[in-house]
């Protein structure tokens, strides 16, 4: 198949393209590299350097002959978007390229409308493209479970069927997000079915929970082939902050009662997610949505599992309960369904105490480069 990546650069894009073309497809990736510019100017950058996309395609295709084209450019420019369409003709598209951080979202106002306006506009262009250019294309796009945020109910797997007054009606799930990142892919969740709706586009929302880890089949342990590991408040998923902070030996950062119920997943299983979904397309017309998680951990969970592993590896973990800086409920029900992914055949790959101790292990070797004052600066949601 045919398939464009957009944000080809990004932690979760660069891996996709490698395992998309170890699978066997065409892939040409995209990306404006607006995360390595944002982690510059908010001065948060990665554990170690990546090279840059025309050097990690140069690599990957040294040590596996498979050829990645790239093209470099703003989605957001619609001339940008046409030639990249018009180019390549895509049999399908996954669609990372936005500002992926809620803490970024929480900034300032320029933070803000600028993950509002490359968020939405990229989106908006994506699905434009595909009508024009390639209308049987299927766009698989990275939602996340912060859609729904934590409700007192069980989280359905994209929608929801209501009685009301006696009668029923299938709606796509509510949403109520806690950071303005959130609200754009939930805005974004919105164009997508109303172009469903009315175009009959085939998209594919994977609805996906904080992603950890640093290998793949396809990296294995050349580390030139790592995607970027940010370990700040800013860019760094929780999972990763807390196995570079015990290196560090900096107190596990738990935000206030450390309740926070999050569904997680390896970057193995997001490749694997990702690909089943491209390979057993959703149908024209047809918005399809899948929870993309394989677990689910509290904070607390995770601090414990993370400080007796790392005790194991001989680290003195200690872990802090800190004041949060987000407005997020610390105590709450969450209870969401993920069945479509497995139906497809995801088989997942569970956190164990090994997998822990390889990315300790990892992180340890680049322990020179932590910068402490790094961790933590307190971006408030307030
Ligand atoms: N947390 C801590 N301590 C920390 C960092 C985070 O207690 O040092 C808590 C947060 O308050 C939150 C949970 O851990 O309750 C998860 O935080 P996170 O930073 O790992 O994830 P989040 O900001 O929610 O965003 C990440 C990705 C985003 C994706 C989302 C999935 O950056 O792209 O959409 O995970 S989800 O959270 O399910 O919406």
């Amino acid at each position: 198949m045919h398939i464009l990546i957009l944000g080809g650069d990004g932690y979760l894009g660069w891996p996709t393209a490698m395992h998309l073309t170890a699978k066997g497809h065409h892939v040409a990736v995209v990306d404006n590299y607006l995360r390595r510019r944002l982690c510059r100017e908010e001065n948060v950058e990665p554990l170690f350097d990546v090279p840059n996309l025309h050097e990690r395609v140069g690599l990957w295709e040294s040590v596996s002959g498979y050829k990645i084209p790239v093209f470099i450019g703003d989605l957001a420019d619609w001339e940008f978007v046409k030639e990249v369409f018009q180019t390549f003709t895509p049999e399908a598209i996954v669609h990372y390229a936005e500002q992926p951080s809620a803490p970024y979202s929480m900034l300032n106002r320029r933070a803000a409308m600028l993950s509002l306006q490359n968020n939405l506009t990229v989106t908006a262009n994506v699905i434009f493209a595909v009508r024009e250019f390639s209308p049987d294309a299927h766009i698989v796009k990275l939602g996340t479970m912060g859609e729904y945020g934590t409700p007192n109910i069980d989280i359905e797997e994209g929608w929801l069927e209501v009685e009301h007054n006696g009668r029923r009606h299938k709606f796509l799930y509510p949403r109520q997000a806690s950071s303005l990142y959130h609200t754009t892919k939930i805005m974004d969740t919105d164009l997508l079915w109303f172009y469903v709706r009315t175009w009959d586009i085939r998209v594919t929302d994977l609805m996906q929970g904080p992603v950890y880890g640093l290998f793949t089949d396809e990296t294995a342990d050349d580390e030139r082939l790592f995607p970027f590991f940010n370990y700040d408040e800013i860019f760094g998923t929780v999972l990763n902050r807390f196995v570079v902070q015990s290196v560090a030996g900096y107190p596990l950062t738990v935000y206030g009662k450390g309740g926070q119920t999050r569904g997680y997943l390896n970057i193995k299983d997001t490749l694997n997610c990702v690909r089943l979904s491209l390979e057993q397309p959703a149908k024209a017309g047809e918005l399809r949505i899948f929870n993309q998680f394989v677990e689910t951990f509290t904070v607390n969970e995770l601090a414990e599992l993370v400080q007796r592993v790392g005790n194991q590896l001989g680290l003195n973990v200690q872990i802090r309960s800190v004041e949060n800086p987000r407005k997020e409920a610390e105590d709450h029900y969450y209870n969401p369904a993920h069945t479509g992914l497995l139906e497809l055949g995801l088989k997942p790959h569970f956190l164990t105490d090994e997998i822990l101790a390889q990315m300790l292990e990892t992180v340890l070797r680049h322990k020179a480069n932590i910068q402490e004052h790094k961790i933590y600066r307190k971006v408030k949601w307030s």
